[in-house]
């Protein structure tokens, strides 16, 4: 893995359905991610936050809510995480909501294209993502990332990183999904999306879920963790606007970013959907930052025990 890190901060929540996940960068910085990572010997910079228009706070418009401050912040974000990766160094984008990935990912995708590396996306959220502007239920475009990055969406969103779709379908993997909308299950099996959703968690466990979500990885992997925090059981975790209970517990979660740290293969990071103004002192922030040290990995063993 990348021992140079950058941290860069995205503080909107233009494609929220609540306000505050623009409070998301701060309140992560606050529980201290960049110390924390340096604790661990990283070479860490932190780079500031981007800059974008303001929210207007306007209903939908054809099915999207701010279409056009949605593409400005992803072109502004795209093009940071771009630079990031150009230097070699490994970014953490700190949101901001979730609309933001198409920006991140789609310069995940045009690096890896660049550079010939394979790529396999770990979308860890208690939503699909799966939604376009025929089937949303709200217009928020946080409920329409994945689709937009497979090609399913606006013109000016599907286009962000030069080449359309940015990504197949196959190269992503979902895990701890619970909420997901009528006409967006349809699309899910339509494009044969691979998801783990509580329902396999709960039945197999976290380890196999896992196990099958970083299932033959070519050694050549850039792989992209995109963290909605409201992933997590609400009962930890209730920073976040739009909550489901029934999410993966402390430990699952811990176990989840174990697994990806023993790829040795992470490449870059959203940690998404934080939102300050509904959490209780900072903890839902403490806790998500607490479960990046496990996946930038810190372990209780330096091996494995002996039976
Ligand atoms: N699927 C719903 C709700 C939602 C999606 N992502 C979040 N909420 N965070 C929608 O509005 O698309
Ligand atoms: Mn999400
Ligand atoms: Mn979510």
């Amino acid at each position: 893995m990348k021992t140079r890190i950058s941290l860069i901060g995205a503080p909107t929540d233009i494609g929220a359905g609540s306000r505050g996940a623009s409070m998301g960068p701060e309140a992560l910085r606050v529980a201290d991610i960049g110390p924390m990572l340096q604790r661990h010997g990283l070479d860490v910079e932190d780079r500031g936050n981007i800059a974008g228009p303001k929210n207007p706070w306007l209903p939908p418009v054809e099915g999207y809510r701010h279409l056009d401050e949605v593409v400005a912040w992803n072109r502004a974000v795209h093009d940071a995480i771009y630079g990031e990766l150009q230097r070699d160094r490994l970014p953490i984008m700190l949101g901001g909501d979730h609309c933001l990935a198409i920006g991140s990912i789609s310069a995940v995708a045009r690096r890896c294209r660049e550079t010939g590396r394979k790529l396999r996306i770990l979308w860890l959220d208690a939503h699909a993502d799966f939604n376009t502007s025929e089937i949303t239920p709200s217009g928020n475009i946080h409920g329409m990332p994945v689709a937009c990055l497979c090609g399913l969406g606006p013109k000016a969103l599907i286009e962000i990183g030069g080449q359309t779709p940015a990504i197949e379908p196959d190269c992503i993997r979902q895990i701890g999904i619970r909420s997901v909308d009528e006409g967006e299950k349809r699309l899910v099996h339509t494009k044969n999306l691979e998801v783990f959703d509580m329902r396999f968690i709960d039945e197999a466990g976290m380890r196999a879920a896992m196990e099958l979500a970083l299932d033959d990885l070519d050694p050549d992997t850039h792989l992209h963790v995109s963290f909605d925090v409201d992933f997590l059981d609400p009962e930890i975790a209730p920073g976040v606007g739009t909550t489901v209970r029934g999410g993966p517990t402390y430990r699952e979660a811990q176990l989840c970013m174990e697994m990806i740290a023993d790829t040795g293969m992470l490449g870059s990071l959203d940690v998404v959907e934080l939102n300050p103004a509904l959490d209780r002192q900072n903890q839902t922030a403490l806790l998500a930052v607490d479960l990046i040290e496990s996946l930038f990995g810190k372990s209780t063993l330096m091996r494995k025990p002996r039976r």
